[in-house]
């Protein structure tokens, strides 16, 4: 099945939309069809509007509230922006968005999203496969994990001057997570660049991962052969591990994970259940002989 945005867009936002598409020169008819990724699953996946997505958000170098971010992202500059590509790689580098962008296709990938915090949205992204971006730098043999580093500016980012998070915001994923085809490096949404309460100008997105896996307004990707340091894992161990893949079975150790809140539901839609993966069952071969309840 080939979809269209006709497919995938709220009737109710069309027209916005096309207004948004039309400001998006250059992205082209290689948007218009789903990702194979995102195509298996896209037929029941309506995304959220817009508006949901770029105004109910965690970032927080911009405070702790989801309406914070819409209101303070606007003082970080993205232009220029350089993103470098360091460690156990052949070719090291500092590169451009658009440098990444010519470097593998970019294509639309419609995802679920499911936040730790047992919300969830259905987002449309545009952006490259991090594997293809890794495969061009390089990995050399010796590489196990890939750890991602977010902009340190505490000048334009209000939550960085303070609080509790050794900034800047840091992630991981194991090599294979990184190099499988659904993770994602996101430069957009809804054909348009990244709105910056959503990580401009680059961000990483791994669906079958809460949310807190996909750092925001990255700077620094980094091949190493050790497990990489988690802002989430360092600030509480015991509530969030290193893998954090969306698992319905394994409860927050403060509330259950069996179901989630789906964002722009309203009041009587009610909650959903929570699929094993975020419903990317493809990704289970990852965890072959893995527990885990121990590896949550
Ligand atoms: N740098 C950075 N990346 C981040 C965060 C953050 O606070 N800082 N929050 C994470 C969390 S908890 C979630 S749920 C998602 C939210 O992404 P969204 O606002 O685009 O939906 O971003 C993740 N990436
Ligand atoms: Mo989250």
């Amino acid at each position: 099945m080939k979809l269209t945005w006709d497919d995938v867009t709220p009737k109710a936002d069309f027209m916005n939309r096309r207004k948004l598409m039309q400001g998006a020169l250059g992205l082209g008819a290689g948007l218009i069809g789903a990702g194979v990724a995102g195509r298996a699953r896209a037929a029941d996946l309506t995304p959220n509007s817009f508006e949901e997505i770029t105004t109910y958000n965690n970032f927080y170098e911009f405070g702790w509230d989801k309406s914070d971010p819409a209101k303070y992202a606007s003082a970080l500059t993205i232009d220029p922006w350089s993103i470098e590509i360091d460690g156990m790689v052949d070719a090291p580098g500092s590169y451009s968005v658009a440098d990444i962008e010519a470097m593998a296709p970019v294509e639309e990938r419609i995802y679920r999203f499911r936040c730790v915090e047992a919300w969830s949205m259905v987002i449309p992204w545009q952006g490259v496969e991090l594997g293809k971006i890794l495969a061009k730098a390089g990995v050399q043999s010796g590489a196990k994990y890939v750890a991602f580093t977010s902009v340190l500016r505490p000048d334009e980012m209000p939550g960085q001057r303070g609080g509790s998070i050794d900034w800047p915001y840091v992630e991981g994923l194991r090599l294979d997570e990184a190099m499988h085809p659904l993770t994602l490096l996101a430069t957009g949404l809804y054909g348009e660049a990244m709105p910056k309460q959503n990580g401009a100008p680059i961000r990483l997105v791994v669906p079958w991962k809460y949310g807190f896996k996909s750092a925001k307004s990255l700077v620094k990707i980094t091949l190493t052969d050790e497990e990489p340091r988690t802002t989430w894992k360092d600030l509480a161990p015991r509530e969030y591990g290193f893998y954090a893949n969306v698992n319905p079975e394994v409860d927050h150790p403060r509330w259950s994970q069996a179901t989630e809140r789906p964002i722009g539901g309203g009041l009587l839609a009610g909650r959903q259940e929570t699929l094993m993966f975020n419903g990317y069952d493809e990704v289970a071969s990852l965890y072959t002989g893995m527990d885990l309840k121990a590896n949550y």
